[in-house]
């Protein structure tokens, strides 16, 4: 089994992602330590509209709280703020850095997860070296821009199915559907509007 999320747990767990603009005004390191009080053992920073300065001093801060609470850490998009921060991970969509080139960059220990959308994709992730998919949306959302249609939860099936890869269901998953979710298979589920919201 590839090296994923330290401290969590092997059967199910919750992955939080940030979003300051679906966080109700309450800052990010305030709605990050609610999340790592109630029990949050992965959490992803993803900021989408925040300059660069900004995002490291939270992430510096944030590996601070998550190493505290013993969660894992996972900066999405940016690898060189994944470096100095020394998170657990990155994570990268299909339009960001190759897979290939973020191992060049962050060595063979640091966790990479890739967002996958397709059997093709997620094919080439665990090709390229990826330690984790993301399997999504799986559900309509508002969240994520030019986000492609809903991947359903036949795409999460095939996945369960062809996969031997730790996967993260994503997208639109809520407090009434996640156990459709994990009766698919998903021991691991992403949710961002339904935890910060
Ligand atoms: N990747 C696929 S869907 C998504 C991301 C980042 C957003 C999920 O947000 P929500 O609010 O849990 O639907
Ligand atoms: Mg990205």
């Amino acid at each position: 089994m590839p090296r994923l999320l330290p401290g969590t747990s092997p059967e199910t767990d919750v992955y939080a992602l940030t979003d300051d603009g679906l966080s109700l005004g309450r800052p990010v390191l305030d709605v990050a330590r609610a999340l790592l009080g109630s029990g949050i053992k992965i959490l992803q920073y993803r900021e989408k509209e925040k300059k660069a300065g900004q995002m490291l001093a939270e992430c510096l801060e944030l590996r601070r709280l998550t190493r505290e609470a013993g969660a894992c850490f996972i900066v999405n998009d940016h690898v060189d703020i994944a470096l100095l921060c020394e998170a657990d991970g990155v994570h990268v969509g299909q339009d960001d850095l190759p897979v290939e080139a973020v191992r060049r960059l962050v060595g063979p220990d640091m966790i990479i997860g890739q967002s996958t959308h397709s059997p093709e994709q997620a094919r080439a992730a665990v090709a390229a070296g990826a330690d984790y998919i993301g399997v999504g949306p799986i559900y309509p959302t508002k969240t994520k821009k030019d986000v492609c249609a809903a991947v359903t939860l036949d795409y999460l099936d095939w996945v369960v199915k062809h996969i031997d890869l730790p996967f993260v269901a994503i997208g639109g998953i809520k407090r009434h559907n996640i156990a459709d979710v994990v009766a698919h298979g998903a021991r691991c589920c992403a949710l961002v509007s339904e935890l910060v919201g």
